[in-house]
């Protein structure tokens, strides 16, 4: 421990426990805290099956900064980097797109627990737990722009069976890693122009969804969610999968609803959705994200809603309920950069979350004291969140403030540059 890093720690604190925070409770907490890591920055959501996939499902990564990852081992590796300035211990979430095969690949509904074993393995070398999600994108039988919507039936049937294939390798991480996998669902369905029926897509959603959750996963081993979306690029009049479909879907069904916060109107507030969620459902899963103008997926910033979603995950107790996937894939900066910064942003919004009076604040609300809420508020924007943040970083053994940047830079001109497009 740097003495100087001690010392700011010290004198800080004084200053949280003035307002009645225990802060080294509050540090142990965000100790706790797994974050579930996307794999899918290190290499643009290209994927493993073909060397020149390109993105399709309304989502697309922009940039052409050198280092892009092109296999498991180049993947596997810059996580890791990624991983060591991270504080904290956490989980890594895969794609199906990620699998990795001896020879030829089989068909995305036939992919198997063992195509992910070299995973598997490492994320046990590494003390990780895995997240999982089946990729209905980036396929030619997505290439309508429809999936477990679509009016064809075969269709249909390919894309059921590839999500069972997907929830059976979600319960092989849980079994393997001893924590629970989330296996996501998203899905790019949708319509460019207005359509003249909206309800069909949405049976038929229903009902592909009802055939693939017929099958029983341990839940020890497996959680399932589903996230919907408001709009993609080419699908912007209509979402099968919008978010009252999957709410009322997820609350019948016993299953988690996921909302990415790049996936409402730029207005609508996720963090003020939390609430209302928990208090009907028992677990949350979210993808934190930064929309600009639309779903962008740029790197997370340590912004109000980001901020505003860590304090009621904290505010709600909601921290052991919630599963927080970091969802973002910007290739026009170095990709480890930022993974480790998305990431650090979150764990920090977290930090500043679990450092405010939250107890003392509802008093004050319920008391209708207003002016002394917003000047609370306020106040504590500027509190020393930064010295807790380098103590915490510091007793991770990671590096504080922007120091962190040099390892990559290091990594860059070692390892990114020496790699082909
Ligand atoms: C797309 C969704 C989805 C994807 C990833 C790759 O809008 O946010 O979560 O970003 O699954
Ligand atoms: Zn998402």
């Amino acid at each position: 421990m740097r003495k100087e890093v001690l010392t700011r720690y010290e004198n800080s604190k004084k200053v949280y426990e003035n307002l009645g925070i225990n802060v080294e409770e509050c540090i142990e907490i965000l100790s706790k805290v797994k974050l579930s890591v996307h794999c899918w920055q290190g290499d643009d959501v290209k994927g493993f099956e073909t060397p020149d996939s390109s993105l399709s499902g309304g989502i697309s990564a922009t940039g052409n900064y050198p280092g892009r990852a092109r296999n498991g081992e180049e993947l596997r590796m810059d996580l890791e980097k990624a991983l060591s300035l991270i504080p904290g211990t956490h989980k890594v979430n895969l794609h199906a797109i990620y699998a990795e095969f001896d020879n030829e690949v089989p068909s995305r509904d036939k992919i198997e627990p063992k195509h992910f074993k070299k995973w598997v393995e490492w994320a046990k070398k590494n003390n990780l737990g895995l997240d999982f999600n089946p990729s209905l994108f980036s396929h030619p039988n997505a290439d309508s722009g429809l999936t477990l919507s679509h009016p064809c039936s075969n269709i249909r049937e390919f894309w059921i069976n590839h999500c069972i294939a997907s929830r059976k390798i979600g319960e092989y991480f849980g079994k393997e890693l001893g924590q629970t996998c989330l296996t996501n669902i998203w899905i790019p369905d949708g319509y460019k122009d207005t359509p003249s029926d909206r309800l069909t897509p949405r049976k038929r959603l229903k009902e592909s969804l009802d055939k693939i959750y017929s099958v029983p996963t341990n839940s020890l081993y497996n959680d399932d969610s589903v996230e919907s979306k408001v709009f993609g690029i080419g699908v912007e009049s209509y979402t099968v999968g919008s978010h009252e479909f999957y709410l009322n879907y997820s609350i019948l069904n016993n299953k988690l609803c996921l909302l990415d916060n790049g996936h409402f109107h730029p207005t609508e507030s996720v963090a003020d959705k939390i609430s209302s969620m928990l208090l009907f459902q028992d677990k949350l899963a979210l993808h934190i994200t930064r929309p600009v103008r639309w779903d962008s997926d740029h790197v997370i910033t340590f912004n109000d809603d980001v901020r505003e979603i860590a304090k009621e995950l904290v505010r709600n107790d909601a921290l052991n309920k919630v599963y927080i996937g970091l969802d973002f894939f910007d290739a026009s900066i170095n990709r480890i950069a930022a993974w480790v910064l998305g990431s650090r942003n979150t764990l920090k919004a977290l930090l500043e979350a679990l450092l405010i009076p939250n107890e003392l604040l509802s008093k004050i609300q319920d008391e209708g004291d207003f002016t002394r809420r917003l000047v609370l508020l306020e106040e504590l924007k500027t509190y020393p969140l930064g010295d807790i943040w380098d103590y915490f970083c510091e007793i991770n053994q990671v590096p504080c403030k922007d120091e962190w940047l040099k390892e990559i830079k290091e990594y860059e001109i070692k390892i990114l540059n020496k790699r082909g497009a």
